[in-house]
């Protein structure tokens, strides 16, 4: 993963204090995932390390907590790749409506050559990406009405991460998109300033967005990855053997983390349920048309996402894929 950034060998293993943050609550599959890296930090240092873990965005929001990464001024941070394209616009690939059909393709494109294509753009920006971890594939909440076709959309006040291939997405839904940090999101459906919201099963659950929601659509409209990113400029104070120790031991987290996530994944959906949250699919007929209205998504984001990178994801996915 990080092949080229290693310091120079050293034995040499120093007392050390990690600290990581994330929005999410830490019942949410992101805490098995820390867990299990703080217990590797523990059996590979010899307890000279210790990981501090923060939780529903204590440290601030995604964005806030990776610039803090990038001055230096904190370690560790697990967000998602979407609320920072700004700092690299190429992530808005991982972005793109429809893009994966299911998780084996998501973990083959990130754990892969494309992955890792991406991981090496991160150093410009002063960070570095330990690994993918898995926030997973969104659906669609709402206090309005359930949402079984395309005409459904239209009007409804739908927060979106701060992204503009998920604003466009939206709005060419129909939505009244409003870009929002996360930590924000309970609070808005709560008083009614927004209708809805989108995130994956686990996260309606734990960030119990379901207490302030009636509906929950099966739109699987976008998966998103997490990133555990580490300062650069931290990075750079570690030997190499404690550089690699950070790698393995977020690979290590990552395991624990998506296999988590997609046990809890289903549990979580029955959990809503039980909570009052009508649950609806949509028919592929209908499906088909959703697709249909947004793939101009791709050719609007092109320039700042990057062609070549759009590129080289869509021939990854045809090599996944046998096409
Ligand atoms: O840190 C938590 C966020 O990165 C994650 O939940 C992002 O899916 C996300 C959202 O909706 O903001």
């Amino acid at each position: 993963m990080v092949a080229g950034l290693l310091a120079p060998a050293s034995a040499e293993i120093s007392k050390r204090t990690i600290r990581v943050s994330n929005g999410v609550a830490e019942d949410h599959p992101n805490g098995e995932g820390v867990r299990a890296m703080a217990q590797c930090f523990d059996e590979k240092t010899g307890g000279e390390w210790t990981l501090n873990a923060f939780w529903s965005s204590a440290l601030g929001d995604d964005l806030q907590a990776t610039q803090a990464l990038r001055s230096g001024t904190q370690e560790m941070v697990v967000t998602s790749s979407s609320p920072i394209v700004g700092i690299v616009p190429a992530l808005g690939v991982f972005d793109l409506p429809f893009l994966f059909a299911n998780e084996k393709e998501a973990d083959a494109v990130l754990d892969g050559e494309f992955g890792q294509y991406i991981s090496d753009m991160m150093p410009a920006a002063n960070l570095v990406n330990l690994a993918y971890w898995e926030n997973g594939f969104r659906n669609l909440t709402n206090s309005a009405r359930p949402v079984t076709k395309l005409e459904d959309f239209s009007g409804m006040r739908v927060r979106v991460m701060q992204n503009n291939v998920f604003l466009d997405t939206f709005q060419t839904l129909g939505t009244n998109a409003t870009p929002m940090a996360f930590g924000e999101v309970f609070s808005a459906l709560e008083t009614g300033a927004i209708d809805g919201q989108e995130n994956p099963y686990v996260t309606i659950d734990t960030s119990k967005f379901y207490e302030v929601q009636k509906y929950l659509s099966n739109t699987r409209h976008a998966y998103t990855p997490f990133m555990v990113l580490f300062s650069k400029t931290i990075w750079d104070q570690y030997s190499e053997e404690e550089q690699q120790i950070l790698v393995d031991c977020a690979v290590a987290g990552r395991d624990v983390q998506r296999e988590a996530s997609r046990k809890l994944s289903e549990e979580s959906l029955a959990r809503v349920e039980e909570a009052g949250l009508e649950v609806n699919d949509i028919d592929t007929a209908e499906m088909e048309k959703i697709h249909e209205a947004v793939q101009g998504v791709y050719e609007r984001h092109a320039e700042e996402i990057g062609p070549e990178v759009i590129e080289k994801m869509q021939a990854t996915l045809a090599e996944i894929r046998g096409e």
